[in-house]
């Protein structure tokens, strides 16, 4: 006969070897959409990352790094009004992730930060982020380079109707937008 207590090691045995094959983008608990990265025009060194985030989990877990093999550095940013002035900064302590919550990076808001991009991230290149959190777990994920208007406003869905983005695709104003809110958020 065996104890409830070596059933339950048993199981968090299971649990924890599983996860290591799980699929990519999640494990037994949390969930990630694909990542959707803005894409950049040459000199552009910083572009953002959206992605929705799903805790199935009754135990609350965070954000707290990120990674990716294409930027020199990365950080998880948040926006702040400053006296009507959008700027963004790196969000201390990270993000965390309610138990059965979920949460979305969008434009606007919080965001995956890549800096010290050592290629310029054309529409339709597929690229890999990793995520890791306070749990311990580190999760890899597909990410997508997409124009600024086919990005989901939601992160929720990886394909956006078509039509909608191409007034953008030569100009990129969303892009130098970006770059100007990080001379801000950063800078002097
Ligand atoms: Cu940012």
């Amino acid at each position: 006969m065996i104890k409830t207590a070596q059933r339950v090691f048993i199981l968090l045995t299971l649990v924890l070897l599983g996860s290591a094959h799980a699929f990519a983008g999640s494990d037994s608990k949390i969930q990630l959409s694909p990542v959707e990265v803005r894409a950049t025009v040459p000199g552009m060194t910083a572009s953002g990352g959206y992605v929705v985030i799903m805790n199935h989990s009754h135990i609350a877990d965070r954000l707290v790094e990120v990674s990716a093999d294409f930027a020199k550095k990365a950080e998880i940013h948040e926006m702040l009004n400053d006296n009507g002035v959008m700027k963004m900064r790196q969000r201390a302590g990270g993000i965390e992730i309610p138990a059965h919550g979920k949460v979305a990076l969008k434009p606007g808001g919080l965001h995956l930060m890549f800096m010290g991009l050592a290629q310029t991230l054309n529409a339709g290149d597929e690229l890999e982020v990793t995520l890791t959190f306070e749990s311990g777990r580190v999760i890899t994920v597909p990410a997508t380079v997409k124009r600024p208007g086919e990005i989901s406003s939601d992160g929720a869905h990886g394909e956006m109707k078509h039509g909608e983005g191409h007034d953008h695709s030569g100009h990129d104003h969303s892009g130098h937008d970006h770059s100007g809110q990080d001379h801000s958020g950063h800078g002097s």
